[in-house]
């Protein structure tokens, strides 16, 4: 057992949040990402409430102006604080007719974590009560069409094949940005040798090993390429870009978004809102339901492109835990099979892991790089996800374990951006604020 107490966990997870606070938004970390992220803001703003639930709300509220007119949030808000690449100059959003006027955002989104965001800070605002309470039930009301308009367009414009999966044109809209769930449909990606890469990244971070190589930054690039030629235009976007895959993770969150979007809806008395939640909610969960693999239990992207599944195992395959929590697929075939596996030996319950908690690849899979980002460390944010799911589908003791494993690897007091799951090593960025952000959730849930 660490010196360190809970008190000292909470109050640096609250400075890192105030230090990141740049009055209008809260950077997602202090030198590496100085810019507001989408789906950070999200678990930012659920940390937020812990400290102070107005400013929760401005942080929603403040990404909720940047939304585009076809209702999708953006992936990034620029800050106009210098030292990110790619920036403004390279996504030219300014020319897509759908960007609103004020703002710079990027061009593409990320995974939709808002709504259940929203929903957290309204039970702790109705858990507090007096103006905590009225200001995030005003809020609520503010949020609920434009976040219905956001899930909508997944639903839509995102699912041209009419599947129920929603499909991403960038590794970046998963927010695994190099997860080797995408290492299939990036090798047909061809390579732009010429690219201009101003890569300021690998200044941030103790070893470029912690970040995705040059190769890979030069594809990410040409699909931005791709979308800004078209003008971000959805019409137009998914006929020409070069990535194009139904992502099953994305699709997961879509789905308990939508459960819980239908929750608040239901409290603010409008049932048509909450019925198409829960139609949008049931349709993603089949999908996601229909992309198991027979054979290993475990869920599945899909390239649309190449019209096959992708192969890989990831963090991301297990997702019948998080969208089959909430609803009648609790207890199913597919979330046991994945719990057993998932807190088995080949992954959390790996006897090399530092923690037992879930890491992004197996420790046991060929292309495990326990440094490397989306390729085999522990991210605290994605923990915080599945045990949010395991708490609200009844799985309480697992849900208390991952949690206490969790605050032992936050201990370091460094808000790492993720951890090497064998040594327990901080890495990326350190003072990260989403990290903070659910550090400071979990604790408060016995504070
Ligand atoms: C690109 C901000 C973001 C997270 C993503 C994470 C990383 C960006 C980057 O940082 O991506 O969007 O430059 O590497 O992969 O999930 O939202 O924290």
């Amino acid at each position: 057992m660490s010196a360190v107490s809970p008190d000292d966990i909470w109050s640096q997870a609250a400075r890192v949040l105030r230090d990141n606070d740049r009055g209008d938004l809260v950077v997602a970390a202090p030198r590496l990402y100085p810019h507001q992220w989408s789906w950070d803001a999200a678990f930012i703003a659920i940390g937020l409430a812990r400290l102070s639930v107005p400013r929760a709300l401005a942080e929603l509220r403040g990404l909720l102006r940047a939304q585009w007119s076809t209702g999708m949030i953006p992936h990034i808000v620029f800050s106009g604080e210098p030292g990110y690449f790619p920036g403004p100059d390279v996504w030219r959003t300014d020319r897509a007719a759908a960007r609103p006027a004020g703002v710079e955002t990027s061009g593409i989104c990320q995974p939709p974590v808002h709504a259940i965001a929203l929903a957290r800070i309204l039970d702790v605002a109705e858990a507090v009560g007096g103006d905590d309470a009225l200001r995030a039930r005003e809020f609520a009301r503010e949020a609920l069409p434009r976040l219905a308009a956001w899930h909508r367009w997944l639903g839509t414009a995102r699912d041209p094949d009419g599947t129920g999966l929603v499909q991403i044109h960038h590794g970046w809209e998963s927010g695994m940005d190099n997860s080797p769930r995408w290492d299939d449909a990036y090798a047909a990606v061809p390579v732009d040798e010429t690219a201009e890469l101003r890569r300021q990244d690998l200044a941030h971070v103790a070893d470029p090993s912690e970040r995705p190589s040059d190769r890979e930054y030069r594809r990410y690039l040409r699909l931005v390429g791709q979308l800004r030629e078209v003008e971000y235009d959805d019409a137009r976007a998914w006929r020409v870009v070069d990535f194009r895959m139904g992502d099953v993770f994305l699709t997961a969150v879509l789905a308990e978004a939508a459960e819980e979007l239908a929750r608040v809806a239901e409290a603010l008395a409008q049932p048509e809102a909450a019925l198409e939640q829960r139609r949008l909610a049931e349709r993603s969960r089949a999908a996601v339901q229909a992309t198991v693999d027979p054979a290993t239990g475990l869920c599945r992207d899909w390239d649309a492109r190449a019209g096959r599944w992708a192969q890989s195992q990831s963090l991301a395959s297990f997702v019948a835990l998080l969208a089959g929590a909430g609803g009648d697929a609790a207890g199913s075939t597919a979330y046991e099979r994945q719990r057993e596996v998932m807190t088995g030996p080949r992954w959390a319950g790996h006897p090399a892991m530092r923690f037992a908690l879930p890491p992004s690849l197996s420790p046991e899979d060929p292309g495990f790089a326990p440094r490397t980002y989306w390729r085999g460390p522990v991210w605290p944010v994605m923990t915080w996800l599945f045990w949010w799911a395991l708490e609200r589908g009844g799985d309480a003791d697992l849900a208390r374990q991952w949690r206490a494993r969790s605050l032992e690897q936050l201990s370091d007091l460094s808000n790492g951006e993720y951890y090497h799951p064998l040594t327990g090593a901080w890495l990326g960025s350190r003072d990260q604020s989403w990290t903070a952000a659910v550090a400071l959730d979990w604790l408060a849930v016995d504070r």
